[in-house]
């Protein structure tokens, strides 16, 4: 590669800076253009440009470079006392787009992993209904299916930060969140198959694991935009999503999506009441509970730079990321503020803007190397604007874990490190 080429990339990304209309006047520096010469990257000739490589089958299903090692779902150990029971988080500051790859996708279980056989998996649909049903994975493989991208995002989301800010990583405050592109039936349609009663108006889907976990979900959403899925981003679930069938339930909190779906009864209320009224349920100042909070609202998230995912590269061009999304539909505006929310620039969305999934938006700066309070908030295409955390405090007060949907602040230093901080 000779000095002139190298030598023209600073000009092409100060010229795509402007395309987007981003660039701050300032003249954007040189991207890594200085140090070519006589690097011996460049100069000598490596290993893998000298040997030859493996061949095909060495590798039948791959797996990511050794070098992305680190890209894995973490968890807190203190958080839970048990791995059964507990949750890890998506490792949201080392990916882009929309999609979560699925050995990725964060877990949470209450019972541990099921392993099943899909060739012993049953669905079975009971209740007040005209016939009840049972079929195997290859019955309800037989009904037209549909693909869907949605996000899951756990109720407990983000909550460890109601009182404060607490875990220093997006990974941990934001990481209960996947999204992915499901293939599965329409709920409606194996509903329709079994013939549901008049007075039926709830739903009770249960899980096979050990948890047998069940929830309450009203008929009209039932009916509405349900999957049973079977498979994640092309391929079946993996055992940890709920092989080889689960619910999917858009925009609707995780715990609704139940995993290794067994089992689905139709009644004329909720069942467990005092799941609804306790484990679930937000607990307000005033010693009252929020019922039936099920929608997650809309929320946004910097996912670049983080605490883990600090500026290495000084100051210049400096690209801010991040992912917003809504159970109220689609993305409509991100805007970002890189002063703690004094002033805000509307982000660039980019990819697939599909609804109650996740977005990707980008904001492309010329960092001058001063200290950064990086917020993001989100619209939806309700016009519902993301809270601030004391906006929401003032609502709900400080005894909730379940839906903070705040605006989370990064402050970005000098020396290029990342700080979970608040600002009032
Ligand atoms: N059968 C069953 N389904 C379940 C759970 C479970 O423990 N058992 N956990 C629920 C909760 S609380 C969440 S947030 C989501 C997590 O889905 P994931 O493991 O794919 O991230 O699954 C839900 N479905
Ligand atoms: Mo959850």
């Amino acid at each position: 590669m000779s000095d002139k080429t190298v030598s023209q990339s600073p000009n092409l990304s100060r010229r795509a800076l402007l395309k987007a209309g981003l660039a701050t006047g300032v003249a954007a520096g040189a991207v890594g253009a200085a140090r070519a010469d006589g690097d011996p990257l460049i100069t000598e000739i490596q290993d893998w440009n000298r040997y030859l490589g493996e061949g095909v089958q060495s590798r039948p299903y791959g797996t990511p470079s050794e070098f992305e090692a680190h890209v894995v779902r973490r968890d807190v150990e203190w958080l839970t006392a048990s791995t059964e029971s507990s949750v890890n988080f998506t490792p949201l500051h080392e990916l882009d787009g929309i999609i979560t790859p699925n050995g990725l996708c964060f877990e949470r279980h209450h019972g541990g992993i099921a392993e099943i056989n899909p060739a012993d998996h049953r669905l079975m649909i009971n209740g007040l209904v005209d016939t009840p049903l049972v079929f195997t994975m290859e019955d309800l493989k037989r009904f037209p299916r549909e693909n869907r991208v949605y996000f899951l995002e756990c109720a407990a989301n983000s909550g460890m930060e109601w009182r404060g800010s607490q875990l220093n990583g997006c990974q941990y405050t934001h990481g209960m969140i996947h999204s992915v592109m499901y293939t599965g039936v329409p709920l409606k349609l194996i509903l329709e198959e079994a013939g549901i009663k008049t007075n039926a108006k709830w739903i009770m889907p249960e899980g096979a694991d050990a948890s047998a976990m069940t929830r309450s979900i009203p008929m009209e959403k039932a009916l509405d935009d349900c999957l049973v899925a079977f498979k994640m981003n092309g391929e079946a679930l993996r055992p940890e999503q709920g092989y080889p069938l689960r619910l999917v339930v858009p925009g609707w909190e995780g715990n609704m999506w139940i995993k290794w779906l067994r089992r689905i009864e139709v009644g004329d209320e909720p069942w467990h009441q005092r799941e609804e009224t306790s484990k679930y349920t937000d607990l307000l100042e005033s010693g009252k509970a929020r019922r039936f909070t099920w929608v997650m609202d809309a929320k946004s998230v910097v996912t670049n730079p983080s605490p883990q995912a600090p500026v290495t590269h000084g100051k210049g061009p400096l690209v801010i990321s991040g992912v917003a999304w809504s159970g109220n539909g689609r993305i409509t505006r991100v805007d970002v503020s890189i002063d703690g929310g004094r002033n805000w620039k509307t982000a660039r969305l980019d990819g697939p803007s599909l609804p109650k999934a996740m977005h990707r938006f980008y904001l492309d700066i010329d960092w001058d190397g001063s200290d950064l309070l990086l917020q993001s908030r989100a619209m939806d295409e309700n016009g519902y604007f993301q809270p601030t955390k004391n906006e929401l405090r003032a609502a709900r007060g400080e005894n909730s874990i379940y839906h903070n949907n705040g605006i989370q602040t990064w402050h970005v230093k000098a020396d290029g490190t990342v700080e979970n901080v608040e600002v009032s």
